[in-house]
C-alpha cells in the first residue's frame, strides 16, 4: 500500500500530466462522486433472500462455489455490506430483491408482501445514506416451477405473478418515499422455452397485457422507476425467451419504462457499449446490470475488462451520466463475498474514472476526420497515469488505496465469517 505522501506525489505528477492534455482532473473527481452504484444484496447470500417458504434458486440462473461465511439473515447481510460499502469510495445504494423481505419466521407469499416486511432496510439505508432499489422475485417459487410467470397459460399463475410485481412496485414507492430518491423497480422474469415452441405470439402477448396490467397504476417519478429486463436465454429456456431484447424494447418505448441492459444478456460477441446511445434517444432514462459472462451469462464477478471500460466510457460520452442508472449484477460463491461485492464495484468506478480522464483530443480528431489520430491517442491514452488519480480519490474519500482493502477482507473473514459455520 502506497502511502499517503506517495499517493499525494504520483498524483501530482499524474495530474499535470492530464492537464497538458486538456483534462480537468479536479473535475473528473467530482463527476465520478456523483455517480451512485447500485449494489445488489444477491452477492451476499448466494441470490438466496430470507423466505421461509423453503425454495431453492430457479429460474435458469445458477450460483457456484461454497466459500464459507455466506450472510445467513437480514442483520448478517447488512453487516456485511457495511463492510464492503467502508472498502468502496463514493456514496451508493442497495438493490434489493422481494425475498430479501424480513418475514420474522412466518410464511409471507409473493402475492401478499408489503412495505413493512422492508422497514428495517428502509431504516438502515436511511442511517447509511443509501437509496434502495428493489425487484420482483418471479423464480425461485412453486408457482414457477414449469419456467412461466407472467406469461404464463394458466391465467391464475399470471394474476399471482401480477399481483407479485404490483406489490413490489407500491414497495418500491415506499422505498423512494422514505429515502427521498426513487427506487428503479425491475422486473426480470425467467419466462422461456427449452426447446422450439410452436407458438412464440402468444405468450408474449401475454406477458405484454400482464405487464399493462403490472403498471396500470400510475406512481410518482419520484418515488418509483419502473424498469424492464430482456434477456436472450437461460439455463432450461434455450430456445426462447419471451421477454426479448426486441420484446422490451418496443415494450419500453411503447410505455415510458426504463430499459434494463444486462451485460450478460446478449450473444458472447455483442456489447450493451454500443447499445447506449441509441436506447437513450428514445427513452429519457435506462438501467444497465453491470455483469461478465463468461462464455454464457454466467454472472462473474466484474473484472476491468475492455467491454467493462467500454460501457463506462459510453456512459460518460453521452454527457449526461445520470440518465444511466447503474447497477452490478453477479454472483459468485467461490470466493469471498464481500470481496466480490469491492472488486465489482471498484472496477466499475475506476472504469468511470478512466472515461471521465479521456483526453479530448480523441474525439476533435475524429471532428476533424483525422482517425489515424484517434486510433494513435486512443491508443497512448491507455498508459496515462490514471491510477494514480483512482488512489487519491480513495485516500481522499477514506477508503484503502489500492490493494490495501484486501487486508481489511480478510480480516473480517477471520473475525466474523468463519464463525458462521
Ligand atoms: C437474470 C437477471 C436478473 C437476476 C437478478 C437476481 O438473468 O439478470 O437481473 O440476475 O434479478
Ligand atoms: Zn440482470
Amino acid at each position: 500500500m502506497p502511502s499517503k505522501r506517495l499517493a499525494g506525489s504520483s498524483f501530482t505528477l499524474a495530474r499535470k500530466r492530464y492537464t497538458d492534455l486538456g483534462v480537468d482532473v479536479d473535475r473528473a473527481l467530482k463527476a465520478l462522486a456523483k455517480i451512485p452504484v447500485s449494489l445488489h444484496c444477491w452477492q451476499g447470500d448466494d441470490v438466496g433472500g430470507f423466505e421461509n417458504l423453503g425454495n431453492t434458486l430457479s429460474g435458469g440462473i445458477a450460483v457456484t462455489g461454497n466459500h464459507p461465511g455466506k450472510a445467513r439473515t437480514p442483520d448478517e447481510l447488512r453487516m456485511d455490506l457495511e463492510k464492503a460499502l467502508s472498502l468502496i469510495p463514493g456514496t451508493h445504494r442497495l438493490n434489493l430483491h422481494a425475498m430479501y423481505g424480513e418475514f420474522g419466521g412466518k410464511k409471507v407469499d409473493r402475492d401478499e408482501i408489503e412495505p413493512s416486511l422492508f422497514r428495517n432496510w428502509i431504516a438502515w439505508a436511511k442511517e447509511n445514506g443509501l437509496g434502495l432499489d428493489f425487484n420482483p422475485t418471479c423464480f425461485s417459487h412453486p408457482k414457477a416451477a414449469d419456467g412461466f410467470t407472467l406469461s404464463h397459460r394458466d391465467k391464475s399463475i399470471r394474476r399471482f405473478w401480477i399481483e407479485h410485481c404490483r406489490r413490489s412496485r407500491e414497495i418500491g414507492a415506499a422505498m423512494g418515499r422514505a429515502l427521498g430518491t426513487p427506487c428503479v423497480t425491475n422486473v426480470w422474469i425467467p419466462d422461456g422455452f427449452k426447446d422450439t415452441p410452436a407458438d412464440r405470439q402468444a405468450p408474449r402477448e401475454r406477458l405484454a397485457a400482464a405487464l399493462d396490467e403490472v403498471f396500470k397504476k400510475p406512481l410518482p417519478a419520484k418515488h418509483n422507476l419502473d424498469a424492464v429486463e430482456p434477456k436472450l436465454f437461460g439455463i432450461g429456456a434455450e430456445s426462447c425467451t419471451v421477454g426479448s431484447h426486441e420484446f422490451y424494447l418496443g415494450y419500453a418505448i411503447t410505455r415510458c419504462k426504463l430499459l434494463c441492459l444486462d451485460a450478460g444478456h446478449f450473444h458472447p460477441t455483442e456489447s450493451i457499449a454500443d447499445k447506449i446511445s441509441s436506447v437513450l434517444l428514445y427513452l429519457p432514462e435506462i438501467l444497465l446490470h453491470v455483469s461478465r459472462g463468461v462464455r454464457w451469462d454466467s454472472d462473474h464477478v466484474v473484472t476491468f475488462t475492455d467491454e467493462l471500460q467500454a460501457i463506462a466510457r459510453e456512459i460518460i460520452a453521452t454527457g449526461r451520466p445520470e440518465r444511466v442508472r447503474i447497477g452490478l449484477d453477479y454472483f459468485d460463491a467461490s470466493i469471498n463475498r464481500i470481496a466480490a461485492w469491492v472488486i465489482g464495484t471498484r472496477n466499475l468506478l475506476r472504469a468511470l474514472l478512466l472515461a471521465l480522464l479521456e483526453p479530448p483530443a480523441i474525439r476533435a480528431a475524429e471532428l476533424a476526420g483525422d482517425n489515424t489520430a484517434r486510433l494513435a491517442l486512443q491508443e497512448e491514452s491507455k498508459s496515462l497515469p490514471f491510477d494514480a488519480v483512482w488512489d487519491y480519490y480513495c485516500e481522499t474519500k477514506g477508503v484503502p488505496v489500492s490493494g490495501a482493502w484486501l487486508t481489511e477482507v480478510r480480516k473480517y473473514e477471520a473475525d466474523v465469517l468463519l464463525n458462521r459455520r
